[in-house]
């Protein structure tokens, strides 16, 4: 199968082969990052699930380790799934994972490192008094997993949150514990939203809002707001807000309940899902992994021998220019990868325009846009628009943007761009877009447009970094306000044959666009040599 060979990307992390899904457990330790990740040894699709296991420097070049835990045991002989890691105070980690057992009741297990001061952290043992947790009588054995980084609560104790739902309610469970071996589950959630489904991958973290830097998950009071992330099992997709924990009744608000968790905000509003931060304590920053699945049939992933990528770490902060949303950014390490740079500035693009950047070899890129519109020309008939249409539909405003991953002939390309229109009420909003309806000529996978909103404030130009690797495409609006990552399938717009353009299909817009280009080149993702 021709579409199978070159989808393999260059700098973002996979496994040599097989079957991957979400990240878990995710540290620093003795100058090493180490990644987890749900992972099928046996096959490319999902089943038999242990932990994947990788290390790093930087976040950016990995050295695959022996697996970390398999099914081995009766509290997880269905898999080792998701789970999470905390550092203690004395150094000590301990990760809590779910286990399937061999009746497939969900339970919570304990393990931890053999040998603290291997950095590699090779060997890990399960705690012989597993299950540590099993669902309280009023839960189904079958939603009670993926719980998190414990946090210490002002009474001294340990805290860990546990994504469940009843009926249709989505909740977070919490428990308390001192030695991470006997828990006391408190007698309400953390929280909980009615119709959003079963809550997988619950993620519970501190962020400042004062400053860039990232926090501890322990860390609470003034200056910090507490971020509730839930991937909902019922859409597959990863659902945040923002809000106040009080830590001493542990329950958390939402700033605003119209933006409440799976109702308002997503993390990212492409192909993306069971997310997971974890604290840098090296760095001082809180960074954000995610699982990019396929949208291939489960045929072609088995031919092509593999399935699913992780997207590039994402640095997570405030941001306190709207104060509604999260920021994320690439981590800084990236850019070890850039070579050669080119820059375009103010482009002039009328309504209708299409630019070759005359960039070759554009499947290993960086990019970063700014895009400078004459909102005076902005008037009554604006489009009113409530969903990213395809880049093809010409609206007075937009779109406007860039066209990845597009061979010469134009017969496959994947529109990045903003769409200005009015909403319902008349005030104007602004959209972040991907446009995957044109991206391949393969059949057989999805071709959506994925999209959302992103705020563009007074006085902004419109700006977006775009991280395109082969088939992966990760796109950040507005500095990182509202996220896009898609998985591609091209056929010809490939290696040397991927090309970059410029666009403006608007009716009634002048877009002046400064571009910086830099190729990246391939990370070192190899076997360590044990
Ligand atoms: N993946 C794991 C579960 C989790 C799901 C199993 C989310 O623990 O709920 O592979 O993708």
């Amino acid at each position: 199968n021709a579409m199978l060979a070159w989808q393999r990307t260059a700098y973002h992390f996979q496994p040599v082969k097989n079957w991957m899904n979400d990240p878990d457990g995710p540290l620093h330790h003795l100058g090493w990052y180490h990644l987890f990740y749900q992972y099928n040894p046996d096959s490319a699709v999902w089943g038999n699930i242990t932990w994947g296991h990788a290390v790093s420097r930087d976040l950016i070049h990995w050295l695959y380790l022996p697996l970390a835990m398999v099914p081995d045991s009766w509290f997880d002989w269905n898999g080792v799934w998701t789970g999470s890691a905390t550092i203690l105070p004395n150094g000590q980690i301990v990760i809590i994972y779910t286990g399937d057992t061999d009746n497939y009741v969900q339970v919570q297990n304990l393990a931890y490192p053999a040998n603290l001061s291997d950095p590699l952290l090779l060997e890990w043992v399960k705690y012989a008094g597993n299950p540590v947790l099993t669902p309280p009588e009023w839960i189904a054995l079958k939603d009670f997993r993926d719980p998190t980084t414990a946090w210490i609560g002002p009474d001294g104790l340990w805290r860990v949150t546990v994504g469940s739902k009843i009926n249709k309610t989505g909740i977070s469970l919490v428990y308390k514990t001192s030695n991470f071996t006997d828990y006391e589950l408190v007698d309400h959630v953390l929280h909980a939203v009615p119709g959003t489904g079963m809550w997988e991958c619950v993620d519970f973290f501190p962020i400042s809002t004062t400053g860039p830097n990232g926090l501890d998950t322990s860390a609470n009071g003034p200056g910090i707001k507490h971020v509730l992330k839930a991937s909902l099992d019922d859409n597959k997709h990863d659902y945040y807000a923002i809000g106040t924990y009080d830590g001493v009744k542990d329950i958390w608000t939402p700033d605003d309940p119209k933006l409440d968790v799976g109702i308002g905000l997503r993390v990212d509003y492409g192909k993306y899902y069971a997310s997971k931060t974890f604290y840098d304590q090296d760095k001082g920053r809180r960074v954000l992994w995610g699982w990019i699945g396929e949208t291939d049939t489960d045929d072609d992933d088995e031919l092509k021998g593999w399935a699913s990528v992780q997207t590039i770490p994402r640095v997570v902060t405030f941001d306190n220019k709207t104060g509604t949303n999260i920021l994320q950014w690439p981590v800084e390490e990236v850019k070890s990868l850039r070579s050669n740079n080119t820059e375009f500035d103010d482009v002039f693009l009328e309504p209708g325009s299409v630019v070759d950047l005359n960039i070759s070899s554009a499947a290993q890129l960086d990019i970063s846009a700014e895009f400078e519109v004459d909102t005076t020309q902005l008037n009554a008939t604006l489009d009113e628009i409530k969903n990213c249409s395809v880049a093809a539909l010409r609206g007075a405003a937009g779109p406007f943007g860039l066209l990845v991953l597009t061979d010469e002939s134009l017969s496959e390309l994947t529109p990045v761009y903003f769409y200005i229109g009015k909403a319902t009420d008349g005030t104007l909003n602004h959209w972040f877009c991907t446009d995957k309806s044109r991206s391949t000529e393969a059949n057989d996978v999805d071709k959506q447009v994925y999209g959302g909103l992103v705020p563009v404030l007074d006085g902004e130009n419109f700006t977006m970094r775009v991280l395109v690797d082969h088939s992966i495409v990760e796109a950040f609006g507005q500095g990182g306000r509202t996220c896009i990552t898609s998985r591609i399938y091209p056929t010809r717009a490939i290696f040397r044959a991927a090309k970059l353009f410029l666009f403006n299909n608007a009716t009634d817009l002048n877009v002046t666009a400064s571009v910086k280009i830099w190729h990246l080149n391939s990370a070192d993702i190899h076997p360590f040599p044990l």
